[in-house]
This record gives C-alpha cells, structure tokens and sequence, in this order.
C-alpha cells in the first residue's frame, strides 16, 4: 500500500501507546478475541478476506483557507493518509488505509443531547454547512512524538454546538466514536473501551481554534482519518481528536476519557501539547514531522503545539504538571 518510505521512526517510539497496552492486556490475559489485536499486527489476520473498496473522496467546496501552522509545508497527502491511529481499523499505522471500507458512513446520523434546550438526531447534512467549509492548516502532533501539518477542511466546533443551545449546566462536552464491531472488526479486541470516546471542557470546546473537520486536502475525508466527521484540536494530542463521531453529549461533569481508563496514570483528561511535561514513558520535548521525506527531521515541540498565544489563557492558575 503506502508507496513512501515509513518514516525512520526510532525503535523506541513505535506506537508506545500499542505496545505497553499490549503487554498490559496479554498479563491480563483478556478475551480470546482480543488476542488477535495483542499479535500486534493486523487486528483481523485470521479473516483474509479483501475488503470492497472503501466509497472514493470526492471534492468540497472550500471557503478561504487560512494557515495556521506558521507557513510550515504541509504532509504529503499521501502520508495523511496511510500514517494513521484509528485503532477500530486496526492497531499499524498502515492497518487504518487497508481496512477502511470497515467503516460505514451511509445515512451518518449524529445525537446530540444532555444540559442543552435543542437536542435532537440531525444527520450529516443537518449538522454541518457544507457551503460553508473553511480550510485551516494545523499542525497535530501524536503522544507517539511525531507530527503532520494537515490541510483541514471543516467548520468551528462552536458555531455547530451553539445551535443546540447548552445550558449552564454544560460545563464539558463528550463526543463518542460509532460502536459497529460487527463491522469495525478493531472493536473485538480489548485494547480499549469502545466506543472510543474523548471530551473537552466547555470553554476548550467553544475556543476558536477547535475544529469540526470533515475534509482535508480538498475532499473529504477517508475513513482512515475519521470519516464523515472528527474533531480536531490542535493544542493537545492527536488522541482529543476523536473520529467518526455519532455522539456529542454536553455534561455536568469531567467525563472518562478511552486513554484515560486505558492508563489513567499515563493520558490525562486535558491532554494538552507540552514539552516541558513528559508522558512517563518518554520525553514530549521533541518530535518527528513527518514531512514526506525518508528521513524525517526531529523538532522541538511547541509549548500547546505553537497555539500558546490564542490557548494558554484557557488554563490560567492551573498546574499544569498536575492537570495534565
Ligand atoms: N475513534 C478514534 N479516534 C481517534 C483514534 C482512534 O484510535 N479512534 N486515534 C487518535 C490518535 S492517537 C491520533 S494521533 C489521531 C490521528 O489522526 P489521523 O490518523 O487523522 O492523523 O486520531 C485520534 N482519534
Ligand atoms: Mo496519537
């Protein structure tokens, strides 16, 4: 599949999450079907069956684009797309590409609910302008220290949740994952809890920067990265950007997290990018941009992934090596 070059990844940063989860799981000795996932390579070896293709992107209208990623060059598409976490297809970075037909998007329907006045079923459609999509270049970087800077295309989370109207009771927001295991063959293992499922306080949710992204590159997206929708916040984590979201729910409290019960000790609530705050595993200070090229440079990490102008005042008075 991926013609380019798997970028020269040190042996100690390969998919840590993986790994470690791995060894967890196999002391544990979890159910017969996870086994598969625990070999780790593709989730599903036993079915050798060749998946229908996955439906082809097809072109958006974009509405202006705007950089936000400091004029970097973006990652090849080609990489965006085949260089994946997307653990319901599978736990290699290849495996997501390969097994995208698994996941099902025909008639997408989204529910929103919880402490909001509106909260109703809407489908894709429904729920997103696609008059009104707007390109913005973002960098992501991974926990597994690297990064991309990808051409998102999509519309502000806010402008999206305003319509639902969350009362003062909303003080987080939980956005949950599709839960198919007959066909997302990724969910039989045990490896996570499923549905995968992420939140954001209120006030992160409602900031500027964070994104409903539904294309990238001009199309939308592959089923590889999230398909039809995902959110993208690009100051913490690859892993707050959850996809394929059927569920948004405004809550009272902090919800769970799927990393977060995984390694409660490990993945945080807030997750935010910051290199002076190690994972326990490995230092954050650094990281592979996986740019295209066969060796892909290391650069230091950016304080909030370089949105510390626009983010930081979010966690003003917080300890931030506490509230991590
Ligand atoms: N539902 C779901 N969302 C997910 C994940 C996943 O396994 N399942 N992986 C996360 C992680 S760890 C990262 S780094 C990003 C990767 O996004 P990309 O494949 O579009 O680069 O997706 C995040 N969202
Ligand atoms: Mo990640």
């Amino acid at each position: 599949m991926a013609r380019f070059n798997v970028p020269a990844i040190g042996a100690t940063e390969i998919t840590p999450e993986t790994v470690f989860l791995q060894r967890r799981r196999l002391l544990q000795a979890a159910v017969a079907l996870g086994a598969a996932g625990m070999a780790g390579c593709s989730v599903d070896n036993a079915e050798a069956e060749t998946p229908a293709a996955a439906p082809p992107a097809s072109a958006l209208k974009v509405n202006g684009s705007t950089d936000m990623a400091g004029g970097e060059n973006l990652t090849p598409e080609e990489v965006i797309t085949t260089y994946n976490n997307f653990y319901e297809l599978g736990l290699d970075k290849g495996d997501p590409a390969r097994n995208a037909s698994w996941l099902k998007t025909d008639n997408w329907q989204v529910e929103v609910g919880g402490a909001c006045a509106k909260p109703g079923t809407v489908g894709i459609e429904d729920l997103i302008d696609y008059n009104a999509l707007e390109e913005r270049v973002y960098r992501l970087r991974c926990v597994e220290a690297w990064s991309m800077v990808v051409p998102w295309l999509g519309v502000p989370l806010g402008d999206i949740l305003k319509r639902f109207e969350p009362t003062s009771n909303a003080k987080y927001v939980r956005f949950d994952t599709i839960l198919d295991p007959d066909n997302l063959k990724g969910q039989r293992s045990s490896i996570l809890q499923w549905p995968y499922t992420e939140g954001l306080r209120m006030d992160e949710a409602m900031h500027p920067l964070s994104f409903m992204a539904v294309g990238l590159y001009g199309k939308t997206l592959p089923a590889q990265n999230g398909a039809p929708l995902r959110l993208v916040v690009p100051w913490k984590y690859g892993y707050k950007s959850i996809k394929s979201i059927v569920r948004i729910e405004f809550v009272e409290e902090q919800p769970d997290t799927s990393w977060n019960l995984s390694a409660p000790h490990e993945y945080g609530f807030y997750s935010n990018v910051n290199p002076t705050v190690s994972h326990p595993r490995w230092s954050q200070a650094r990281e592979r941009r996986l740019d295209g090229s066969v060796i892909t440079p290391k650069i230091n990490t950016l304080m909030f992934n370089g949105y510390a102008d626009q983010v930081a005042s979010l966690y003003d008075g917080m300890d931030l090596t506490k509230y991590t």
